[in-house]
């Protein structure tokens, strides 16, 4: 494995970065700050600014460099580098952005992106107060519109009584989706997550303020390189330990994005990841009587016969209805699905990457 395959590049970005100019090397950012970025390199570590014609032309569609974006660089004399373009995303983390009426945008939602090119995302709940299978569903439903793998993490097993309870009902409505209980101070506990991240690989830890996510971090490092939450400030509410994201590279393995906690998803996508999140309904829906039914008040509703039959739960029903309504209202508001816009704004970005002075070969 070379060093650039331990990053995580592969034929994806090597086949577009190879369609950029002569003298520019291959990156992927580790971390953000105030538009100056740190990037790994084949080299080792380097600190980048943008160039002005990538920030000109990323501010014109609304784009951010983020953390796990891979990019191309110019190496400048003195040691630091400019960022002349970003390489096209494997897979992004994006949240909603409430639309404001002084922007350009004019009171339309925006997708802001978090994180890109993530293979695995843990999704960590912890099972103390924290626990609701509800915002697991929230989440996994996140994590299928990015492109990304889910893991469900169900952490502070240690302060659980009916460790074994919460594990099936969240696995009922996990479909298809590992879940692992475990305490994250527990080396022993915490070491079976480290067969999702071997070289090369990607994850990140997505979940609540305080459920333990740099724990397991520095669990697996075995060091405490991110700061936890104090426990005389374990009441400190609405306190975020963790303040920026970045990329941590574990020792014989892959690299583990920490992530400030989240108070409140918002979706971004649309209705077909809602399919993979819902995989139970789309498949009882199958026998519905009528193709787009909406298991509302149709005949022949097998999801409802269901539901009826004890064979699945009101509430999950109850939430996968919530969850359409708001991809639908989404959807609506900007007339457009997710995709499309996904689509038209890297064909905006390459366009001008091409016009980087062109590779002689
Ligand atoms: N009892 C118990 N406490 C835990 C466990 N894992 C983490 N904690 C504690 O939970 C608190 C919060 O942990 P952090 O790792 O800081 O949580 P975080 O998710 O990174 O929080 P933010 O950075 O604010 O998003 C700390 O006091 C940890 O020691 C566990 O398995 N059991
Ligand atoms: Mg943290
Ligand atoms: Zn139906």
């Amino acid at each position: 494995m070379t060093a650039l395959d331990h990053l995580g590049w592969n034929s994806h970005f090597r086949r577009r970065f190879e369609e950029l100019g002569d003298g520019l090397i291959p990156g992927r950012i580790f971390r953000e700050e105030k538009n100056r970025y740190g990037v790994f390199t084949e080299g080792g570590e380097t600190a980048a600014g943008l160039s002005g014609r990538l920030r000109h032309l990323l501010s014109s569609v609304e784009e951010r460099i983020v953390v796990g974006d891979w990019v191309a660089l110019k190496p400048e004399h003195g040691g630091s580098s400019l960022i002349e373009a970003l390489l096209p995303r494997r897979t992004s983390v994006s949240r909603k952005l409430a639309g404001s009426r002084k922007r350009r945008s004019g009171g339309a939602d925006r997708e802001q992106v978090i994180a890109a090119n993530m293979d695995v995302i843990f999704i960590v709940t912890g099972l103390d107060r924290d626990y609701s299978p509800r915002r697991i569903e929230r989440y996994l439903a996140l994590v299928w519109n990015s492109g990304a793998s889910p893991v469900v993490v169900l952490n502070k097993a240690d302060l659980c009584g009916d460790v074994e309870e919460k594990l099936e009902e969240v696995e009922s409505c996990a479909v298809g989706v590992p879940v692992h209980a475990l305490s994250a101070r527990e080396p022993g506990e915490a070491e079976v997550l480290r067969r999702y991240i071997p070289a090369g690989v990607t994850a990140a830890l997505l979940g609540s303020s305080g459920v333990g996510k740099s724990t397991i971090i520095n669990t697996l490092l075995g060091f405490e390189k991110q700061k936890v939450r104090n426990l005389s400030e374990s009441d400190g509410k609405g306190m975020h330990t963790t303040t920026h994201r970045e990329l941590i590279r574990l020792p014989d393995g892959g690299f583990l994005m920490d992530n400030p906690g989240m108070r409140e998803i918002q979706l971004w996508g649309d209705a077909d990841d809602l399919d993979s999140a819902f995989g139970d309904i789309e498949k009882t829906a199958e026998d519905c009587r009528f193709r787009d039914c909406r298991h509302l008040a149709e005949p022949g509703c097998a999801v409802r016969l269901a539901v009826e039959s004890g064979g699945l739960s009101p509430e999950r029903l109850a939430s996968y209805h919530k969850l359409q309504r708001e991809l639908h209202y989404l959807e609506d508001r900007q007339h457009k699905p997710a995709s499309v816009i996904e689509r038209e704004r890297w064909k905006s970005i390459r366009k001008s990457t091409k016009n980087l002075p062109e590779k002689k070969s």
